[in-house]
């Protein structure tokens, strides 16, 4: 294995080019405007969405909570012994402890968080580094490539646990998340296992309000983006012309969050090299949440390389923990 040193580390998030290049590829494409989502998480958007999962109206980091914790010793039972835990996104620790303990009372574990942002890592690191039996290797790369390392240095019986909670797969497009877990597969080997966590279908109010809450803040956490980009890049949007819009798609069966434009405006990004005008009305489409039917995994599965091995489901807020064992 070749770990960055966690704590060390500085290798920004993305360069400023990316950055850059991709706010001006979406805003200044004909038709819907739109925003990577990935560009919502930066420090501010980060500890916004903290404030998100403690919102009454979000059900779903609490539901995904609560699953690990009541079934962390289930889950763990059905894997081969011997595992090395990569998880996708290094989360807040919380949901993960319940695994790791599982894990630690069978056997050592190895826990290899891949995240981009060195801050993140290092918060996984103080908050999980302390359990008993478990080693900590931080991997600060994208999904796939942390992933490739992380399995790379597996030992001879050891088999992979893939960590993917808190339905991150439900921000890609259906049909790039498919592709995502084929790649996700291809790392793996037969007998591995993928812990997926996917929220699911609920009745239309529940899901407008769980993304429009009454204090704001996924709104805020929305604008966020454009504040971003005011900071980055040079940017002269005007926040207040600016409102966040909450639509559900029932074709697509996915939340969608737009920045919708107040007024005609127009808006200068200097280090993008770009202008872009508005009309009333027009929107940036900033994220997508798509939602899963529990009974639509078995196949999802199926058709990337895996066979879902069980599900299990909260009671209090519909969402599921799949574990698709690699074929
Ligand atoms: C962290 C990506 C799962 O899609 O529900 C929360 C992000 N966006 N409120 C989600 C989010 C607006 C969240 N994920």
């Amino acid at each position: 294995m070749t770990p960055k040193n966690i704590s060390t580390a500085v290798v920004p998030q993305y360069s400023k080019n990316d950055f850059a290049e991709e706010v001006r590829a979406g805003l200044c494409r004909t038709g819907q405007k739109e925003l990577p989502s990935k560009y919502l998480y930066d420090e501010v958007g980060s500890a916004l969405f903290e404030v998100i999962s403690v919102l009454p109206e979000y059900g779903l980091t609490r539901a995904d909570e609560r699953l690990l914790q009541r079934h962390a010793a289930d889950i763990v039972t059905r894997l081969k012994s011997h595992v090395l835990v990569a998880e996708l996104g290094s989360g807040s620790g919380k949901k993960t402890r319940w695994i790791l303990e599982a894990l630690a009372r069978r056997q050592r574990t190895t826990y290899c968080p891949i995240e981009l942002s060195p801050t993140a890592l290092a918060r996984c690191e103080s908050e999980l580094g302390q359990i008993d039996c478990v080693s900590i290797v931080g991997f600060e790369r994208s999904y796939l490539d942390g992933l490739l390392a992380a399995a790379a240095g597996r030992r001879e019986d050891d088999h992979v646990l893939v960590l993917f909670l808190g339905s991150t797969i439900g921000n890609f497009d259906r049909d790039a998340a498919e592709r995502f877990l084929m790649e996700v597969r291809r790392i793996l080997f037969p007998g591995d296992a993928l812990l997926l966590g996917t929220d699911l279908e609920k009745p239309l109010d529940q899901m407008l309000d769980a993304y429009d809450d009454e204090l704001g803040v996924t709104a805020a956490f929305n604008i966020n983006i454009l504040a971003r980009i005011n900071r980055e890049l040079g940017a002269d949007f005007n926040l207040a012309a600016f409102r966040h819009q909450v639509r559900y798609d029932s074709n697509f069966q996915r939340i969608e969050m737009h920045l919708r434009s107040l007024v005609d405006q127009s808006v200068t990004i200097p280090r993008s090299g770009c202008s872009v005008s508005f009309t009333a009305d027009e929107t940036i489409w900033t994220e997508s949440s798509h939602k899963f039917r529990a009974g639509d995994i078995p196949a999802l599965a199926k058709r990337c390389g895996f066979h879902c091995d069980s599900q299990w489901l909260d009671s209090q807020w519909p969402f599921a923990e799949n574990l698709l064992i690699a074929e």
